[in-house]
């Protein structure tokens, strides 16, 4: 195992591989765990102290991995438990820990108890491991209340039942694929705490939890209309009955004690997307998680001022609780940070996921701001998420041919959401191959930009300029200097533009605006995001200074 560093979770920088567009070694165009094992030099040549692994497990792969039929087991397309034991124990070599996610809130309709479920009777133990209830109106035709999924439609779909007659409806906050446990039923915590306990023994380091908000319901299924106006003006926005429920921690505290059975500190990080980061720390205790993902940085403008608040609020929140505040700039989920931070126009969500994803942003700008953020990011006190691919400056593919598309959130809206394929597309590792070196042979599972070529992983190696340098500097600075344990302390403000704090040794000014500001003096320059024009600090950039000494 890595080193016994007691709680490294509070400074670690994790990176997220979504394996099936990391590196393919079987030839079939897909990502799998042995192109992953086999790269993992990549990863640690980059200095990252975890890697966060998004499902592998068997799944009929309708929301690519996020729908498990077993939660036990590797799907064939990624490969093998023991392929899963080889990349592990390489990981480990390396001193890299390794997340797997785990998705607790719905399984696939392929799963067994699911299909168990649709043949049993209704007010059987098999249905009561998911969520089924009677239709309202006229021969229950009406869905039981008026919830809607998050990916678009109804959040119930009816079953036919055994004898041919339309039947009961089955929940699901995702797609009809993916239907909901029942997390008041033991048997559902029982099998949970099995799975935990499977992956545990084979060495993982800790999980990345899903919708881990959503896992209890108000048992009282009430209609809900969100309240647009509250939630758009930033206010306390009424959590849906769907999320948020208290009697979800209790989940966690239970898993916290299964953890704590093993040796090596095994770490659980919640995804919940929640209002505030006041919310989002309540999910982080002593008897809890360990980590909560922080989506309000992820959704802050690139504007200073924006981010001065957001940074306050989380180390204010964060601090509270005794955790770590987390960091994260982009996901599987979300338009990346070098599409996104340039974006302009109506965006309220910042992920892109909605509707209303504007016109395509210039480039240039998205990427000097995205190494500019992330100059910010891994310079501030507590744990980071990178997303892969970013190192490398990645965009958004937001051209993508519509018969390539296969995020159930494009089908279900019928084209109208733009979908997340858009940031889910394969890596490029080497310039001079047709598919970029990502697969042995096959043809990428969704196409890859010509416009990548020059950010190629092999290109940007040789290349002292490149994000990918640029990536590799900061992490070896942020562990030389140890940011990540840091405290900050905001220094006098230089213009509405700018940031600029320290931590430990480190005196960091970042310029969101568009003029240049000039250099503190009396200053060592450790790194910029972007060159430097003689002693000015250019728009959209971020240096990282020490103090000369006396
Ligand atoms: O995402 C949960 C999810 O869809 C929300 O957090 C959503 O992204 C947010 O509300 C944006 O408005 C997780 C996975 O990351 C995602 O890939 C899966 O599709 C989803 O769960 C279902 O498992």
């Amino acid at each position: 195992r890595p080193g016994t560093t007691a709680e490294w979770w509070r400074s670690a920088v994790i990176y997220q591989i979504y394996p099936r567009s990391f590196s393919d070694s079987s030839g079939d165009g897909i990502g799998d765990l042995p192109g992953i094992t086999a790269r993992l030099g990549a990863l640690d040549a980059l200095g990252v102290d975890a890697i966060w692994l998004s499902p592998f497990m068997t799944s009929p792969q309708k929301d690519a991995g996020y729908d498990v039929t077993d939660y036990c087991d590797v799907d064939p397309i990624f490969g093998t438990l023991s392929d899963f034991d080889a990349l592990l124990a390489r990981a480990h070599s390396l001193g890299i820990r390794v997340i797997v996610d785990l998705v607790p809130n719905h399984s696939s309709d392929q799963h067994e108890w699911f299909q168990q479920a649709l043949t049993a009777a209704p007010g059987s133990p098999e249905r009561a491991r998911y969520i089924f209830r009677e239709g309202k109106g006229p021969e229950g035709q009406e869905p039981p209340n008026n919830w809607q999924s998050i990916f678009g439609g109804p959040a119930w779909t009816r079953i036919t039942e055994a004898d041919g007659t339309p039947g009961q409806w089955y929940l699901h906050l995702f797609d009809s694929s993916q239907p909901d446990f029942d997390w008041s039923q033991e048997e559902v915590k029982q099998e949970f705490r099995r799975i935990l306990r499977f992956w545990l023994d084979r060495g993982v380091d800790g999980f990345r939890v899903d919708v881990a908000h959503g896992l209890v319901k108000d048992q009282d299924f009430p209609d809900y209309t969100p309240d647009a106006d509250a939630a758009s003006m930033g206010g306390e926005a009424t959590p849906a009955p769907y999320f948020e429920q208290s009697a979800v921690h209790e989940v966690y505290r239970d898993w916290r004690l299964v953890l704590e059975e093993y040796a090596g500190d095994r770490a659980l990080c919640g995804e919940a997307w929640v209002s505030s980061v006041e919310k989002a720390a309540l999910w982080v205790r002593p008897d809890e998680m360990h980590q909560t993902f922080n989506f309000q940085y992820l959704e802050a403008s690139w504007d200073a001022q924006q981010l001065r608040g957001v940074i306050n609020d989380s180390l204010r929140a964060f601090n509270a609780v005794g955790a770590p505040s987390t960091w994260v700039l982009s996901n599987h989920d979300v338009v990346r940070h070098a599409t996104r931070l340039a974006l302009t126009g109506e965006n309220p969500q910042g992920t892109g996921i909605g509707p209303d994803y504007p016109g395509l942003p210039d480039r240039e700008t998205g990427l000097a701001r995205a190494r500019a953020a992330t100059a910010l990011m891994l310079a501030l006190p507590g744990s980071a998420y990178i997303y892969q691919g970013e190192e490398l400056g990645l965009d958004e593919v937001h051209d993508l041919p519509d018969e390539a598309r296969q995020d159930p959130t494009w089908f279900r809206t019928a084209g109208e959401r733009y979908g997340r394929d858009g940031c889910r597309v394969p890596l490029p590792w080497a310039a001079d191959a047709d598919d970029f070196g990502f697969t042995a042979g096959g043809t990428p599972w969704l196409p890859q930009p010509e416009r990548w070529r020059g950010l190629a992983r092999d290109v940007q190696q040789a290349d002292p300029d490149s994000t990918l340098s640029l990536y590799r500097r900061m992490l070896s600075l942020r562990s030389e200097h140890d940011l990540g344990l840091g405290e900050l302390n905001w220094l006098g403000g230089r213009s509405e533009h700018v940031l600029m704090f320290s931590n430990q040794d480190v005196v960091v000014l970042a310029n969101t605006g568009t003029s240049s500001v000039p250099l503190p003096t009396g200053h060592e320059v450790l790194l910029a995001s972007s060159a430097l024009e003689g002693d000015q600090v250019p728009g959209d950039c971020t240096v990282w200074l020490r103090r000369h000494a006396g």
